[in-house]
């Protein structure tokens, strides 16, 4: 074969198509230039920083600056849950949420949905229903729920405190529970069929500690589930600490032990009551122990002031109630900048039915950038997280194109975007728009049809 300019460009794909079929674990490498935000931090290693997110606080100038500011992922702190989206039975309410959720995806950022099925925050017409009748509610609900939401949420808490406080190591006593032990398997499998784009997650507290009995509880259910196939991908470890239930000295074994039986962890709810360098120093740890689990892939604070808290009296958050940012704060994010093992690639795996990973990349030139992606593809749609690699320059910020010629994008998070078919351009938002000369960052995009052929090609701006 005569070595064409076009066939010189095919080199870069197939050394690049080897490595993701490895799948090598990635380390991040050390951040060239420190990110000043939390979720550019956490970006380096290819995790969010997120946080709980209050509709009635959207009209507070100071609160809305830090979220877009600093955050990178949100959670609604009520307004997804069973009461506030289905006030009275079969008539849902979506207006908060939404105002959430499109605050956010307004910004580039994604959302986590919290919680689908939990035995409390349950509406007036649910907490009295019992057997067959309320196993049907609690299934429609996540059905309708996870479908109106398709395609917008990252991962949703399906079920939510399941498990026993103390030493049983057992479900806690509920009206879910009296319907059946298979009640959450069977949640699980109706939001995977409403919405097969985004992660399922098994949600909980006071499992952070690898010895107590409640975490051993979560744990042989996962494993349970993985082993029979019951569709779940990720494990939320609230991470509400203060005296009575300090950070446990072997939290990274628990999230890691979590993630060997291949799920995702995600630190989903996390604040530490207490002040001043103390407290930093524990924030610091909680960031440091996933950052160093290659399948920990984010950490949400549970609001963004201490005067926002749910239990604000024990100033357990990273921004004082006058929005300055406390030593907590700066903890983290010097955890977040030191870096830690990137995130496994195998970690966009998510669902049921033909998963396929493909990695195409243009060449990469000099001064400028790469764009690879990696394709998770179903029967109806797909997930496709794009990694941008900045050449030998450090870049200010990039545009990617992709041809999508079979499908069209209903959402994307982390960039901006003109159109959804054809030739479709993402552009950097504020906050990964530098990326540091050999330096990545990612975005990404769901679609319904078929995502193969999307060739993404990269340029700096
Ligand atoms: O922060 C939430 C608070 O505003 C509500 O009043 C409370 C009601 O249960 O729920 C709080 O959020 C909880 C979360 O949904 C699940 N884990 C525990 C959180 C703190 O209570």
């Amino acid at each position: 074969m005569k070595l064409t300019p076009k066939s010189v460009a095919l080199i870069p794909i197939i050394a690049t198509v080897a490595t993701a079929a490895f799948g090598a674990t990635l380390i991040a490498p050390p951040a060239a230039n420190a990110a000043t935000t939390l979720g550019a931090a956490a970006q380096q290693s290819g995790r969010y920083f997120g946080t709980a997110v209050a509709a009635g606080r959207l009209g507070d100038s100071t609160y809305v600056g830090i979220l877009n500011r600093e955050f990178d992922m949100v959670t609604a702190e009520n307004e997804m849950k069973m009461d506030a989206t289905e006030p009275n039975q079969n008539q849902f309410s979506f207006g908060n949420g939404d105002r959430i959720l499109n605050q956010a995806r307004n910004q580039g950022k994604r959302v986590r949905g919290h919680a689908l099925a939990w035995h409390s925050q349950q509406p007036g017409w649910m907490q009295n229903m019992s057997g067959t009748a309320l196993r049907n509610a609690m299934l429609n609900h996540v059905t309708q729920v996870a479908t109106y939401y398709k395609g917008k949420i990252y991962a949703w808490d399906v079920v939510n405190e399941a498990y026993a406080d103390g030493g049983s190591g057992g479900r806690r006593d509920s009206n879910l529970q009296r319907t059946g032990n298979d009640w959450i398997e069977a949640a699980f499998r109706a939001a995977r069929a409403a919405d097969p784009g985004a992660k399922l997650c098994y949600n909980d507290y006071n499992t952070d500690n690898w010895s107590d009995a409640k975490t051993q509880g979560v744990y042989r259910m996962v494993q349970d589930f993985k082993s029979r196939g019951v569709p779940i991908d990720c494990v939320g470890f609230q991470s509400h600490f203060n005296n009575n239930s300090p950070v446990p000295s072997n939290y990274q074994t628990t999230l890691q032990n979590f993630a060997n039986l291949g799920v995702d962890v995600q630190i989903t709810e996390l604040d530490i009551e207490g002040s001043g360098s103390a407290q930093a120093q524990k924030f610091g740890n909680v960031t440091k122990a996933c950052l160093a689990v290659s399948r920990c892939t984010g950490i949400t604070v549970w609001g963004i002031r201490d005067s926002d808290s749910w239990r604000a009296s024990g100033t357990p958050l990273l921004f004082d109630s006058s929005g300055n940012k406390k030593a907590a704060y700066n903890a983290t994010l010097d955890a977040l900048n030191a870096g830690g093992t990137g995130t496994d690639p195998t970690s966009t795996t998510t669902t049921t039915t033909t998963t396929t990973t493909t990695t195409t990349s243009n060449n990469p030139g000099t001064g400028g950038c790469t764009a690879t992606v990696s394709l998770n593809q179903w029967n109806e749609g797909f997930v496709a997280t794009v990694k941008v690699t900045a050449g030998s320059s450090a870049l200010s910020g990039w545009a990617v194109t992709a041809t999508v010629s079979n499908a069209t994008v209903t959402s994307s998070w982390s960039a901006n975007r003109s159109g959804n078919s054809g030739s479709v351009t993402f552009t950097n938002v504020d906050y990964n728009a530098n990326v540091p000369a050999g330096g990545t960052t990612e975005f990404g995009f769901q679609g319904s049809g078929n995502g193969s052929g999307l060739n993404p090609s990269c340029s700096a701006r």
